[in-house]
């Protein structure tokens, strides 16, 4: 089996600790890929050690060039797209079709952060005073950590790490430890592209250990992180009292909302896709279906037979719907809350156990799952998931679907179903999500837009689109007064009305 390594100060190095871990596929877990190390708080040390220096020479480099490297790195991504989708199918389960969409979101973050480069925008105003220019610009930040979860192993970490390294900052990466191999090519390519090697450092490991290590370094003053809402707390903790700049994307307990008037059949295939797609394990899936009355029972009683049709499979092979969980914790979690919407009496239509048949033997398979009958407050309805449950509500009205959809602590996406424009756009104002899609599901975010959560989802930061940017660099504001006089803002240049300019 083969042995990998972390890339820490220009080389391929095995962890200070000398431990590893072994990547196994989960729709076979009899299938290793590979060992990966199990770094320690020495590792972190030596990688912030070679980023600085990286930084300060990377810094220096014109963002257009930077921007080049980066349009490199998304020609590299194209060239490899099949190959890496197939080793990150084969060790985070979800099919192809959808591995295939990780990559070019990718790609596309790739070529647009390769543009920005020629423009991160700054703003220059008229001063107050004669013959003074006042200005804003974007800068660096420094050593930037970024710790990435395993849903999708290649975008997310390029919605950090393009817009970081493009702004001018040097990049500390730790992948989930359940996709090690993917963040591993990432980094190839990165070189590849001609990345300076101290730029990008690559720490394998556990969260509680090396991402810890990370989040509490004093030399990293910049981190982002996607993963639970509750892990988020403990970084949000430590970054907040050493003044760190945190980007967090959190948890999700996203609703579809189908209003009388919708296309039914339009609606089924969105809520297939956004409950069951990626096994359910997307901060975007569709974990709560609002059917108003009328169109409760068509929808229902065809999305149950839909469900049940749905290929469960090894993502690698042709025909597949739906791949495994990722690993065995997360199916006793889904099996937990089987448990809970059967205890608080929603109706179990389908699934509800591990799918065992031929070929899911040695998988964290777990059959699509639909509770009717939920009720909206209680805990099927209200908390994350992350597995392939769709909880269905019914509502009366379209102020109680979206009282319904709000009455949640996260607030990531939203979709409403309906043909009234009036009610979609109240749909857009009144829904308290980041995202709120009008006839689609609730996910399928593309790149250039800001993708991000209000409540419990996220801290206010956005990912994506032109707004990361922001993230990822400092304004500074120069003034440059040629008048070759003293002018005093303020004092000199208001007559005694004060509200005149002299
Ligand atoms: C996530 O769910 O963790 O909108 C990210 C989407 C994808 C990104 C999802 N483009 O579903």
């Amino acid at each position: 089996m083969k042995t990998f390594r972390n890339f820490v100060a220009g080389a391929w190095v095995e962890p200070s600790t000398g431990e590893y871990f072994d990547n196994i596929n989960p729709a076979d877990t009899t299938d290793l890929i590979g060992r990966f190390p199990l770094s320690g708080a020495a590792d972190v040390e030596r990688a912030v050690a070679s980023a600085k220096k990286g930084f300060e020479r990377w810094r220096r480099t014109p963002a257009p060039a930077r921007g080049d490297i980066l349009r490199k790195a998304g020609d590299l991504l194209v060239a490899r797209k099949d190959e890496i989708a197939d080793l990150m199918t084969r060790e985070m389960g979800k099919p192809l079709t959808e591995t295939r969409g990780d990559v070019q979101e990718g790609i596309d973050t790739a070529y647009y952060a390769a543009t920005e480069g020629r423009r991160l925008f700054g703003h220059t105003v008229p001063s107050e005073l004669r013959s003074k220019w006042a200005m804003s610009f974007r800068r660096p930040i420094g050593v930037c950590g970024i710790i990435t979860p395993f849903n999708f192993p290649l975008a997310i970490p390029t919605w950090k790490i393009f817009p970081a390294l493009l702004c001018g900052n040097a990049v500390i990466f730790k992948p989930a430890e359940d996709v090690p191999h993917t963040g591993t090519v990432f980094v190839e390519i990165l070189l590849e592209a001609g990345l300076p090697p101290d730029v990008i450092q690559l720490l394998h490991g556990a969260g509680e250990v090396v991402g810890a290590a990370i989040v509490s370094h004093p030399e990293i003053p910049a981190l982002s992180f996607t993963g639970s809402t509750d892990v988020g707390s403990l970084v949000g903790e430590t970054c907040g009292k050493m003044h760190k700049r945190l980007s967090l994307e959190m948890g999700g307990k996203n609703a579809m909302i189908v209003l009388d008037d919708a296309d039914p059949d339009l609606a089924l295939e969105g809520v297939l896709w956004g409950a069951f797609g990626t096994t359910g394990q997307r901060c975007t899936a569709t974990s709560r279906l609002i059917l108003q009355s009328k169109i409760h029972d068509r929808v229902l009683g065809e999305l149950v037979d839909r469900a049940k049709a749905m290929k469960l499979g090894d993502g690698r092979k042709e025909g597949t719907d739906v791949g495994p969980l990722i690993n065995e914790a997360s199916r006793k979690k889904v099996e937990r809350y089987v448990d809970i919407g059967q205890a608080q009496n929603a109706d179990l239509l389908c699934g509800g156990k591990r799918a065992t048949g031929k070929g899911l033997e040695n998988g964290y398979f777990f059959e699509p799952t639909v509770f009717a009958r939920v009720t909206a407050g209680s805990r099927l309805e209200q908390e994350e998931i992350f597995g392939p449950i769709l909880s269905v509500i019914r509502v009366d009205s379209v102020d109680e679907a979206f009282a319904v959809n709000n009455d949640v602590r996260y607030g990531l996406s939203s979709s409403v179903y309906t043909r009234d424009v009036n009610v979609a756009f109240r749909a857009l104002t009144e829904l308290d999500n980041g995202i709120t899609y009008i006839n689609a599901p609730t996910i399928g975010a593309e790149a250039h837009l800001p993708f991000g959560g209000v409540k419990q989802t996220g801290n206010g930061h956005r990912e994506g689109g032109w707004e990361v940017y922001e993230f990822y660099s400092e304004t500074k504001v120069g003034y440059v007064d040629f008048s070759g006089t003293l002018q005093r803002a303020q004092i000199d240049n208001y007559g005694d009305d004060a509200t005149t300019l002299l």
